[in-house]
């Protein structure tokens, strides 16, 4: 670093799981990437006094209030981070760019299309001040992802013939694990489709280059009522419940087809339900010339075959993505040592600041977000219309059936 980069004063709503990821992120990026500044953990806003103070303490920002407004009536904050729940991030969005506060919004953008278009019209809008803005779709900044992608642009898998994207978890499994905000439609907007099949949605089309442009799906509530929550309640559901059951109003599962350009077909699934499976979010993109997959839970991997090499050589080739050549990686450790979870944020955030020193638009931007935005949408339309489902006419009894 070669001069003593200004500072980047963060304002950052919320304290939950994103709260404390983007705090890590915001601590740490300008210690392991050169930045034009060194952020500033200036104000965490809350809605409960007790808990929002403990964050502040906990994550090290200055200072703390229970008004996200003050964040944005406050000229000495650069950037508002917003780490709450979708039903939120419409009116704290227009406000911070209205205010000409950078903004850092985590995915789904919205809970709604019209929510949506308003935001990233905003946003362009507040592009044309200076004003820079970014949707947190993670995953992108992983270093194996982020090499996939320069592979897929560079033609090793050729001509893309297929997309196949899952995002698997399981803690809502236990039928009576409590209800929490992810669970209730007006929060969160849906439920495994827009909390982690956004990300697949956006990734497969980061990854390939191209637009969604149909999709056929199907969602399901495996589990229509839960208990009610007691306490506060961590991702995994984990902690006291009272004994009333409340209902769920959004999917537990989801599945759709996609049609992307040019004819590929995308297989997409996301659920919560699926025992053993944590946070195993898989992309596998094939190509008339090879394919590249990839599982989060082994995030320093990336699977490559190559179908130009003679036939007894083919065979899938485990990347380790540590390399100097890899997106990231040499910011770190040496080679083999790996990343996790939480440097997916610190390098989103690493390029933010870097967007914001040499005022340009990062990526993606909230124009992208509404894209995956209105893919959510046609597939919440097209379960609704449920026309896609053929009954299958009910087996023949075999003979030994008819005489039991
Ligand atoms: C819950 O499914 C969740 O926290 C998502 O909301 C995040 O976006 C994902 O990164 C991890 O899982």
């Amino acid at each position: 670093m070669t001069s003593t980069p200004t500072a980047l004063n963060i304002g950052l709503i919320g304290y939950g799981f994103m709260g404390a990821a983007h705090s890590h992120a915001w601590r740490t990026a300008h210690r392991f990437f050169d930045l034009p500044a060194a952020p500033v953990l200036h104000t965490i806003a809350g809605r409960t006094e007790s808990a929002v103070a403990d964050a502040a303490e906990r994550y090290g920002f200055a200072s703390h209030t229970t008004r996200w407004q003050d964040l944005i009536e406050d000229p000495g904050i650069d950037v508002v981070d917003i780490c709450t729940p979708g039903d939120t991030h419409h009116e704290i969005a227009l406000a911070a760019l209205a205010a000409g506060k950078h903004v850092l919004c985590e995915k789904p953008l919205a809970n709604s299309v019209a929510e949506s278009e308003e935001m990233a019209a905003a946003a362009a809008d507040a592009a044309d001040r200076g004003v820079r803005s970014l949707c947190g779709f993670s995953y992108r900044r992983t270093p194996a992802l982020a090499y996939a992608r320069q592979l897929i642009a560079e033609g090793f898998v050729g001509e893309i013939r297929q997309v196949r994207a899952q995002y698997l978890q399981d803690w809502l499994s236990d039928a009576d694990a409590p209800m929490t905000w992810r669970l209730d439609k007006d929060k969160a907007g849906s439920g495994a489709l827009g909390d982690i099949g956004a990300h697949v949605i956006d990734l497969t089309q980061w990854l390939t280059g191209t637009p969604i442009q149909q999709v056929s799906g199907t969602l399901e509530t495996v589990v229509p009522t839960r208990p009610a929550a007691g306490t506060a309640q961590g991702l995994g559901g984990k902690g006291d419940t009272t004994g009333e059951r409340q209902q769920v109003t959004v999917d537990d599962t989801a599945l759709f087809s996609a049609r992307f350009p040019g004819g590929v077909l995308g297989a997409f699934e996301a659920t919560r339900m699926a025992q053993g499976r944590k946070n195993a979010m898989r992309v596998e993109i094939n190509g008339a010339k090879g394919s590249i997959a990839f599982d989060f839970e082994r995030m320093n991997e990336l699977e490559i075959y190559d179908a130009t090499v003679p036939a007894g050589r083919q065979g899938f080739t485990r990347v380790l993505a540590t390399e100097p050549e890899h997106p990231y990686a040499a910011a770190w450790w040496p080679t083999g040592h790996g990343l996790g979870y939480e440097h997916t944020f610190t390098h989103e955030i690493a390029d933010l600041v870097r967007a914001i020193g040499e005022g340009t638009d990062p990526s993606p931007s909230f124009a992208e977000a509404l894209h995956v935005q209105r893919v959510l949408a046609a597939v919440e339309a097209s379960d609704a219309d449920g026309s896609r489902w053929t009954p299958v006419d009910p087996q023949t009894p075999t003979t030994e059936e008819t005489t039991a």
